[in-house]
């Protein structure tokens, strides 16, 4: 009897194992509705493995060496270029791709410049990295007129020293913190020079001892529970900890500005690594996300703008009608992207963060 059963079950597994196509995505965290991966799984009968990171350092690191066993992954512009060119992904099959004709040609346009011809990426969100408040504690500290919307709020010492007490966090992303002390020094962010990178270590390292922590993910939860007052991090997400704060009704009021002096416009790409496993299935994964409706599900719950002209109808107003989701002429203006850091600068870069975190 026993013999049986384990029998029986071993058939179970093996008929489930053979059935079951698997499809293994890599996104960002805190990055969509997660109703979809459920929908996804029920309207394709493949199963997802869905896990997440927080760093495009992290995601470079398993694309370079190869077999990270990934179907699909999402590295921003600067970073997929660099990918692209290592061979790290396999070009796209469009006509495996029938909702291509979503795709919205403004931001195909602007991301041609990291993948020609977006012939390896299609565009999942694309977004700004600048300031979040919290609001009341930040007017306590600095005052009714605190610079909310300037880079000089987490790069002027003085107002540093005033808001270290309530706890300033920085994303860990040094091609994103570097380029804004550039721009609060009235320097082009997208410099890479020595003198360049000189100028930002003494912007950093001026307000190092004020900073508790420099991490792209934790700052969500800490904004929206009032456990820090100010993230210089990433647009949706702050927009994220403004909405959990609300819903927990905690008294925290929580903004979002894209900072005076100048903010990273960046795009995150899916695309598949040249050695995934299952290509087919990732094939079927992007056309599920370049659904009008689906697309605009995951941009109304993480509060990102996307590259998908046709789910704009399915946009919720403060989604569509946020100006600092989706930028009028003015505000685009205001918006500076990167070049990716060649092989010497980079190593400039990773040594003068690691010394700018350290702190010494
Ligand atoms: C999602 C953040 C993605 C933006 N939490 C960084 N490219």
């Amino acid at each position: 009897m026993k013999t049986l059963m384990s029998f029986t079950a071993t058939l179970a597994l093996v008929a489930g194992a053979a059935a079951a196509e698997q499809v293994r995505v890599y996104n960002w965290s805190d990055y969509i509705d997660e109703s979809l991966l459920e929908k996804f799984e029920q309207e394709t009968g493949i199963d997802l493995i869905y896990d997440v990171f927080d760093s495009n350092e992290v995601l470079e690191t398993k694309m370079l060496a190869g077999g990270s066993g990934y179907d699909v992954v999402v590295p921003s512009g600067t970073f997929l270029q660099r990918q692209i060119e290592a061979g790290a992904f396999q070009k796209l099959d469009t006509s495996k791709l029938p909702n291509f004709g979503n795709m919205w040609d403004v931001i195909a346009k602007r991301t041609a410049v990291y993948d020609p011809g977006n012939e390896y990426s299609i565009n999942y969100m694309w977004g700004t990295t600048g300031i979040g408040v919290n609001v009341g504690k930040v007017k306590e500290l600095l005052g009714e007129d605190a610079p909310v919307d300037s880079l000089a709020l987490i790069f002027d010492p003085a107002n540093m020293e005033k808001l270290a007490s309530c706890g300033v966090h920085l994303l860990d992303a040094p091609v994103e913190v570097v380029p804004a002390a550039l721009a609060y020094a009235g320097m082009n962010p997208d410099a890479k020079d020595d003198e360049a990178l000189a100028k930002a270590e003494e912007v950093l390292m001026a307000v190092r001892p004020y900073i508790q922590k420099f991490h792209s993910s934790e700052y969500i939860n800490a904004l929206a529970n009032g456990d820090i007052c100010v993230a210089f991090g990433w647009s949706g997400d702050i927009l994220q900890a403004r909405d959990r704060a609300a819903e927990a009704n905690n008294g925290v009021e929580v903004a979002y500005n894209a900072p005076s002096e100048g903010a990273l416009m960046w795009f995150d790409q899916m695309a598949i690594p040249v050695d995934a496993p299952n290509p087919a299935a990732a094939h079927v994964f992007l056309n599920f996300i370049m659904d009008a409706q689906n697309m605009a599900a995951a941009s109304n719950y993480v509060y990102y703008a996307n590259g998908n002209k046709a789910s704009q109808e399915f946009l919720n107003e403060d989604v569509i009608g946020d100006t600092a989701i989706y930028p009028n002429a003015a505000a685009l203006e205001n918006l500076y992207t990167t070049t990716p850091f060649p092989p010497k600068e980079q190593r400039s870069l990773t040594r003068l963060w690691t010394k700018i975190k350290s702190g010494t």
